[in-house]
This record gives C-alpha cells, structure tokens and sequence, in this order.
C-alpha cells in the first residue's frame, strides 16, 4: 500500500496542500478525553473557526475506522465528542489502530506524527504532555516530548501545566534538542497562568520569525519540531496558589486511586475541573482558542516562504 491509501483528506485541506495556502493542525484528544460533553465539540468547531478567521485552513486530525484524517466533518468531531469508546491513541498504538481498522482520537504525539505525512508544519494544541512529577520513579515521561524530538511540526501550546514538573520537562526537551520559545514572553507559561518560575530559551515577539526559524531549521536538516509556547492571555489567568492546590489535590486522589499510565492526563484535567467548579475549563477554552490564533498567523507566514 502507498502512503496516501491510509490518508483521506477533507476536501478543504486537500485544496490547501495543493494551493499551498495555510494549515494548521489540530489534535483531538482533548475533544475526547481532555474536556466534557458539550464544551469539548463547542470548543474544537470554535478553534477550527478561529483558524479559518486568520485566513488558514483547519485540519482537526483523528483516526476513524483505521482511517488517518485530516480535516473533521462536523459529524466525526461530534462522534469524537459523545462516544465513550474512542481510545486515545499515542505514537505507540498508531499501527495497531490503523491495522485493526478502531476508532481513536490522536494525542500530540501522533497528531505530529500524521500532521508531518500530510505535509502540514504547523500544529495548534492546548498543553503538551511532559514530565509527569514523580517520573524519577514512575518513568512517566510523555511520548510528545520524543516525538518533538524528531518530527518536523512546530506546536504551539500555552505552556507546560502543573500537574506535570515543568524544570524537568525542559530539562527533557533540551536533551532531546527542541527549541523552546517564548511568543512575547521570556518566562515559560504555566497553561493557567502567564508564569511558571523557568524561563524559555527564546523570546520571539512576532509570527513571522518564528516562521523564519522552522524554515532554518528544517533547511539545515535539523530534524524535529520547535515548541512554542504562547502564554494564555492575562485577563483569563487564574491564581496559580489556587491552581496548584487544586492540582495537588488532584494528584492525590489519583494516588489514591490507582490511576497510572495514559489515564492520569485525562483523570487530573477532570478532577482539577471539579475541584476548580469549571474554572479551569473556561481558562483551557482560552488558552486554546489564543494558540490556535498564534498557529494560523505562523502558518500563514510560513507558507509564503520559499
Ligand atoms: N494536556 C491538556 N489537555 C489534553 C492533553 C494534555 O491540557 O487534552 C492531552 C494531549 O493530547 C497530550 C496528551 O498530547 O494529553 C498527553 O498524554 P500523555 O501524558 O498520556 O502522553
Ligand atoms: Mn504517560
């Protein structure tokens, strides 16, 4: 089989990739596991319009039926959003899923990993996965951080999020070689809030050089992504004192519980979205509609260097 018999395009990104208009990716996990019924399929049409609003095309990316897509119809956003069985599916369950023709919503590693083969370089998310805290003994340490490492998409993100050890984090992307800037900040941003205490290796305040850097990069065949991170915008922040006692909080009961491995991302957003009473879900919804916003004027830069 060739490479594009496991692809189906929405029409509208095929039309880009042959016109080289704009793209911007866009994950799905967080429509199936990383917000609640209905705000999470509010939310993904609502940055797939924020994309289109900047003049680009928006390519939400799942698997449906063992078939990799790029670019939702409205109805497969909504099964994403309502049906309790969709797996998530990292760089290690990609194979199986497409083999076993299932059904799976992609995390950032593997919206990376399919981004990359339908040709798009950028790539808008809410939070990246990272060093989980306690990972000196767990080992858990995110596939999205490798596959930064090595395929070649620039993610923008708001940040690292204190359920997960942020020096350590950047710590692991420096070893593995990803750039990490800063979009008009010099601190990295905590995903709920603006400032984390760690700083970024670069503060870059305008799209177009940030676009400038992915061309260098990828002309000088240093393979791999930048990760951007975009600080969510100040009005909308919340309490990081708050927050993290929310999240310890939550972190506990997950102890309690037992929960380990690809569950504890999805379990510590919802019990720090109870916790919060909905809080911290209008802030993701902020945060992520901003970096989509980011993406798109990126991507549109990007696409008018040769
Ligand atoms: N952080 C969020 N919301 C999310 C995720 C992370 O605030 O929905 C999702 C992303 O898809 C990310 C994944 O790639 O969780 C990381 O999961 P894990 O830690 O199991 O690699
Ligand atoms: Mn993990």
């Amino acid at each position: 089989m060739k490479l594009n018999d496991y692809l189906d395009f929405h029409p509208d990104v095929e039309n880009a990739l042959k016109n080289n208009l704009p793209i911007v990716a866009l994950e799905s996990t967080i429509i199936s596991h990383g917000m609640p019924y209905p705000k999470n399929i509010e939310t993904a049409l609502m940055v797939e319009e924020t994309v289109r609003s900047n003049n680009a095309v928006a390519a939400t990316i799942a698997i449906i039926k063992g078939r990799l897509k790029i670019g939702l119809t409205e109805k497969e956003i909504e099964f994403l959003a309502t049906n309790d069985e969709i797996k998530k599916i990292s760089r290690r369950d990609l194979a199986v899923a497409v083999s076993q023709q299932l059904s799976g919503s992609t995390t950032v590693a593997s919206t990376m990993i399919i981004a990359k083969l339908a040709n798009i370089a950028v790539f808008a998310t809410g939070g990246i996965g990272g060093v989980h805290r306690g990972a000196e003994t767990t080992l858990d340490i995110s596939a999205d951080l490798d596959e930064l490492s090595r395929t070649n998409v620039c993610v923008v993100c708001a940040g690292v999020k204190s359920i997960l050890d942020i020096g350590l984090t950047l710590e692991y992307l420096e070893t593995r070689g990803v750039p990490v800037i800063g979009y008009k900040t010099s601190e990295m941003p905590a995903f709920y809030s603006t400032k984390s205490g760690f700083n970024v290796d670069y503060r870059i305040d305008a799209a177009t050089d940030i676009a400038s850097i992915l061309k260098t990069k990828w002309d000088l065949s240093i393979d791999g992504g930048v990760l951007v991170t975009n600080p969510i915008p100040v009005a909308f922040e919340l309490e990081s004192s708050a927050m993290n006692e929310a999240i310890n909080l939550a972190i506990i009961e997950a102890d309690n519980e037992g929960i380990t491995g690809k569950k504890i991302t999805p379990y510590l957003l919802s019990k720090v979205n109870e916790i919060t009473k909905g809080k911290s879900l209008d802030a993701n919804i902020k945060l992520i509609k901003n970096n989509a916003d980011l993406a798109a004027k990126i991507a549109v830069h990007f696409s008018k260097k040769d």
